[in-house]
């Protein structure tokens, strides 16, 4: 290999590199399986959190954590600005969420995940300051058609109209609080259903980009961290995101004032993530649509994860079978069965 191959290979992220993360979102999904439904999210968490850290550190890859359990002070590990990998590799930023669905997990319920996004070394905007993001999520035909900026009844009837299909026949993805009242009205009243979810707007987001699938648009406030993590996966199938920050009390204002965020701006895939070499892993840690959670089949333990990589748009669904036996030591996975 020529050495400015050989220096572009460890300047980027490499093609192996998602393939090579997926162990570290399995062995987190793994580790939350005692947790679920035993109503204690910290826990679920701190176990994902460890097994994922773990994991990671295997890796070759020079990743700095833009999104993660939060500020150094308050989460000892996988906190904002912590180096993982090992150091040798690629120079990334990378977003983690070892368990998104805590509460879910906790409460035996559908749709929790394990995941990862990964980019290039400054290209993930760090949007930290501000909790929440109002964003609209949806597949490659939304591009050019759909706007947030647009009300949602026409935004429905652009989208049908590209896809082909009676607006009756839509369903969006829309995260189950009562801020989202007035939204859901409004989606009804245009003639299209709502697919209330409990959490997880992540995945809710991916289905909606995905073909395929039951959902065909994601909308409304969610984490924005969870909105710079989706943008890395939407990159690598083509469809559309916009988000907007929407700072609670003036004190957030300011704070992302200072971090240089901005309120008037639609922020498209390109301000969230502006590098196209992304890499998202996701594993079930219960069952969803997205991807199944994790089973224990008599001798293994299955895990199904979803890998897609930005430059290439491979999208990659990757069932795991791991020797139950060496992942038994620790904990009793007791009647485990999905
Ligand atoms: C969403 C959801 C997450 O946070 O982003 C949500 O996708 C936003 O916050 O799973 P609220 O719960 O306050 O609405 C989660 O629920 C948890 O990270």
């Amino acid at each position: 290999m020529a050495s400015s191959e050989h220096a572009e290979l460890f300047l980027h992220p490499d093609r192996n590199l998602a393939m090579e993360l997926v162990r570290a979102t399995e062995a987190a999904a793994i580790r939350a399986v005692p947790f679920i439904g035993r109503g204690d999210k910290n826990a679920a968490d701190k176990a994902a959190v460890d097994a994922m850290r773990k994991f990671l550190g295997t890796v070759n890859f020079d990743g700095v954590v833009v999104i993660g359990e939060g500020e150094k002070d308050e989460a000892p590990m996988l906190y904002n600005g912590e180096h993982v990998g090992n150091g040798r590799g690629p120079a990334c930023d990378i977003a983690v969420d070892p368990i998104d669905g805590t509460s879910l997990t906790a409460a035996g319920r559908q749709n929790a995940i394990s995941m990862i996004a990964v980019s290039d070394r400054g290209s993930m905007l760090d949007a930290s300051s501000v909790f929440y993001m109002d964003k609209i999520v949806a597949g490659p035909e939304a591009v050019g058609v759909v706007d947030i900026r647009k009300p949602i009844g026409e935004n429905l009837r652009a989208l049908a109209k590209a896809k082909g299909k009676p607006v009756d026949e839509m369903q969006i993805a829309v995260l189950d609080r009562p801020r989202h009242a007035q939204l859901i009205d409004d989606i009804r009243a245009a003639g299209a259903g709502t697919r209330l979810m409990l959490d997880g707007d992540v995945a809710g987001g991916i289905n909606a980009a995905r073909t395929g699938t039951r959902i065909d648009m994601c909308v409304g406030i969610g984490g924005s961290p969870e909105g710079v993590a989706s943008a890395c996966a939407i990159k690598a199938l083509g469809g559309l995101i916009q988000g907007r920050l929407v700072p609670l009390t003036d004190e957030e204002r300011q704070k992302g004032l200072d971090a240089g965020l901005r309120f008037d701006h639609v922020y498209e895939a390109n301000d969230l993530v502006s590098s196209d070499n992304t890499y998202f892993v996701a594993t079930g840690v219960t069952d969803g649509g997205l991807v199944d959670g994790v089973r224990r089949q008599g001798p293994v333990i299955r895990t199904e994860s979803i890998v897609l990589r930005g430059r290439s748009g491979t999208v990659r669904r990757v069932i795991a079978e791991h020797v139950a036996e060496k992942w038994l030591g620790d904990f009793e996975f007791g009647s485990v069965n999905g």
